[in-house]
């Protein structure tokens, strides 16, 4: 007894062996832990003296699932089936002790042992999908023969986890303890008498088989939309457990694994996946110190200001919501209240949380009340003018030392700061729309800032559960820049001769949720009109619209006509465009699908390439995990960067030189680092530099 390996250690507890996975940060089912747990059993297996086993992990994790790193690589025994399998047919009961997480092949691993017990800290569940996978050691089999078809699809075609209360309550673990880790599992596991397997387990199959329609009943919701292959192959591998025997249909589940994870699908979701996480460390100088944030105040209590005071009361720092009229602020905080009180009603949170929640947020008038603020949000009016305002009185009136960001979505950060005695404490901090529920937030630094600033806003996003990613100070910052080039791409496909509809229809066969002018109309025609304005740009069918007043949804009618939220198409919309074709001399011809998709989707790689190359992002990741988390860039295609790779950059030079010969239009023109690379023969590369 004593370590086996560098990942597991077994210790006996009178009578009771407890084989304990310490394998940091995550307990992740990489080689030496595999193997460490199969020597384990081995041991174990032929003692007289064992008459149980607990199977236990740290305060974090059970277990995070398989090594993702690991795939794409060659496989080495013992593969996770195999230590499942030993785990399944060890002469005593086995009995997974959870805290943390277990994930993936962690709960696979679980569900291969007799019973399971987890205290309330434990969050279980199989998130393959969303590494564009499916459950590959078991889990698509055990899982519904302990929960039943309709929970099992849930978890595993939507592949979000459940909490511990609910795995009680659904059987997946057999009790809740709260005493000491694992030491109450341990005696809970001499109270076990019976190692009846899973694989043995058939009852819960029962309604599913005498039903023959019942998995696609469950699954049409679960997969709506959606044109990735994961969540499909998901519902094909839950089916085998209900038409096949076990070994079979572990085979089936196997073969499709196999599939899926040598696929592009999956490739992109596991690059993304690192991509987010490499994006959130900021590159600063060695040592540099975020500085402590213990109180906050956002200035402006509209939409945006209410969401990102709601953020920072969720993560428990108190925030001061500041306006300058009392009718203002009573708004805000009631629309705060009646968010929180939404959440309550829906279950997300309890009652008591939102109370709590709400009661971080205090609501002040004049910007006297920054006071005290370690952090302060502006999120006023888009207009340099008034943002100078603020900033001013920001430097007379906030403490020494205070981060001072603005929300701003477009505004050069360095102009603002330089009406501050400090500009090395300001920065912007770009939340998107609702602030409360998108995880991105861009944090642009300013030509001063100091990278302990940085550091902050950073260390700040994290808390606020947000993926921040570090951007360089242009016009748009990386994602609003790179979404000009689109909509751009997609007025002119207008002016060519495609419909608003086909456009829409490209994107989403893409793998966005909405096309642009779906969105458009969603957003509001007049913000872009407005921000157009004070640039001095056109973009004519859309000023077009706006001038016929067609603002979009609110107004019933913008690129489409609308009965709620129903759009159809407008006869009215294609004779604006094709006025607006004749009076700029272009003639109008079918566009394809394909066509378009390039034309949308080829000039935003172009963008990021010259957001590369001037620095503006720090790696081709970085702009992945902006595109991923603010824009709704489908996660099964990478990223924008990803995407580029994947398709060549070669194919995507000439076809933007195509598109600026046809235009002449300079921002179409091939970018030099894209034109570099395409010539050596080169993909941007994030993908590769991650696994370096
Ligand atoms: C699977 O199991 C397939 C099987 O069905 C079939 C096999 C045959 N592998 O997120 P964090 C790293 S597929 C490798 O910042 P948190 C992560 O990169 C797997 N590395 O922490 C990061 O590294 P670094 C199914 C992993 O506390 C560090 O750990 N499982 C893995 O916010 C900390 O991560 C999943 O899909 C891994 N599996 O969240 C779960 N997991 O510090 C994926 C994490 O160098 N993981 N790392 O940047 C997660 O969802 C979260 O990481 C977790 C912790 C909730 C576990």
């Amino acid at each position: 007894m004593g370590s086996i390996n560098a990942a597991v250690d077994v210790r006996q507890q009178g009578g009771v062996a407890v084989v304990a996975m310490d394998n940091p940060p995550v307990n992740a089912l990489g080689f030496v832990l595999r193997s460490g747990l199969m020597q384990a059993m081995e041991q174990l297996r032929s003692d007289p003296s064992v008459k149980a086993v607990v199977l236990s992990g740290t305060a974090r994790a059970f277990s995070g699932g398989a090594d993702i790193t690991e795939f794409g690589q060659a496989s080495r025994d013992p593969n996770l089936r195999q230590v499942i399998a030993a785990i399944e047919d060890m002469p005593m009961p086995v009995v997974a002790a959870i805290q943390g997480v277990a994930l993936g092949g962690g709960l696979e691993l679980a569900l291969g042992c007799h019973a399971r017990v987890a205290w309330a800290t434990a969050r279980v569940g199989l998130p393959e999908v969303k590494l564009g996978l499916l459950p590959g050691a078991g889990g698509t089999q055990r899982l519904p023969r302990i929960v039943g078809v309709e929970k099992a699809l849930a978890m595993i075609v939507t592949g979000n986890p459940i909490g511990a209360k609910e795995a009680a309550e659904c059987g997946l673990v057999d009790a809740l303890l709260d005493g000491a880790y694992p030491d109450a599992a341990v005696e809970w596991a001499r109270g076990v008498q019976d190692r009846r397997r899973v694989r043995d387990r058939e009852d819960a199959l029962e309604p599913a088989r005498a039903d023959p329609g019942l998995i696609d009943r469950i699954a049409a919701p679960l997969l709506k939309a959606s044109g990735a292959a994961a969540p499909r192959a998901c519902v094909e591998s839950v089916r085998g457990a209900v038409t096949m025997a076990f070994e079979e249909g572990l085979a089936n589940e196997r073969q499709l694994f196999e599939g899926l994870v040598t696929g592009d699908e999956s490739r992109a979701q596991r690059y993304a996946f690192f991509a987010e996480r490499e994006a959130q460390k900021a590159v600063l100088p060695a040592g540099t110190q975020a500085r402590p944030v213990a109180r906050a105040a956002v200035i402006g209590a509209g939409t945006m200001g209410g969401g990102i005071a709601m953020c920072f009361a969720n993560a428990g720092i108190p925030v001061t919501v500041i306006e300058t009229e009392q009718a203002a602020l009573d708004r805000g905080m009631a629309r705060i209240a009646e968010l929180y009180g939404i959440s309550a009603k829906r279950g997300s949170i309890t009652a008591t949380q939102a109370e709590e929640r709400r009661g971080r947020i205090q609501g002040r008038l004049g910007l006297e009340g920054v006071e005290g603020a370690d952090i302060v949000v502006e999120a006023v009016f888009e207009d340099m003018g008034v943002k100078k305002q603020v900033f001013a009185a920001l430097d007379r009136l906030a403490k020494p030392g205070a981060v001072l960001a603005t929300n701003t979505s477009y505004l050069d950060i360095d102009e603002i700061a330089s009406v501050t005695s400090r500009p090395g404490d300001v920065l912007g901090m770009h939340f998107f729309s609702p602030a409360n529920v998108m995880k991105l937030l861009e944090v642009v630094r300013g030509g001063q800032t100091s990278p302990e600033v940085i550091a902050t806003a950073a260390d700040v996003g994290k808390k606020l559960a947000k993926v921040g990613v570090v951007v360089g100070n242009c016009f748009g910052f990386v994602g609003n820049r790179m979404l000009a080039r689109r909509s751009d791409a997609a007025e002119r496909l207008l002016l060519d001769g495609a419909s608003p509809a086909e456009v829409d229809a490209a994107l989403v066969a893409f793998g966005f949720r909405m096309g642009p002018f779906a969105m458009g109309d969603m957003a509001g025609l007049d913000i872009g009109m407005r921000i157009r304005k004070a640039f001095g740009k056109r973009a004519p069918v859309s000023d077009a619209l706006c001038e016929a007043g067609r603002y979009g949804q609110k107004t019933g009618s913008g690129y489409y006509l609308y009965e709620g939220r129903n759009a159809r198409p407008d006869p009215e919309v294609d004779r604006i465009i094709a006025a607006e074709s004749a009076k700029l001399g272009i003639t109008r011809h079918p566009v394809g699908a394909e066509e378009i998709t390039e034309r949308l989707v080829y000039p935003m790689i172009n963008e990021g390439a010259r957001i590369l190359e001037e620095g503006i992002a720090a790696r081709p990741g970085d702009i992945d995990a902006i595109w991923l988390h603010g824009y709704n860039w489908p996660a099964w295609r990478g990223g924008p960067m990803f995407y580029a790779d994947l398709v060549g950059l070669a194919r995507i030079r000439d076809r933007l030189q195509d598109f600026f010969a046809a235009t002449g239009d300079e921002l179409l023109r091939p970018a030099p680092l894209l034109v570099k690379l395409a010539d050596a023969g080169q993909g941007f590369g994030g993908e590769k530099a991650r696994a370096a």
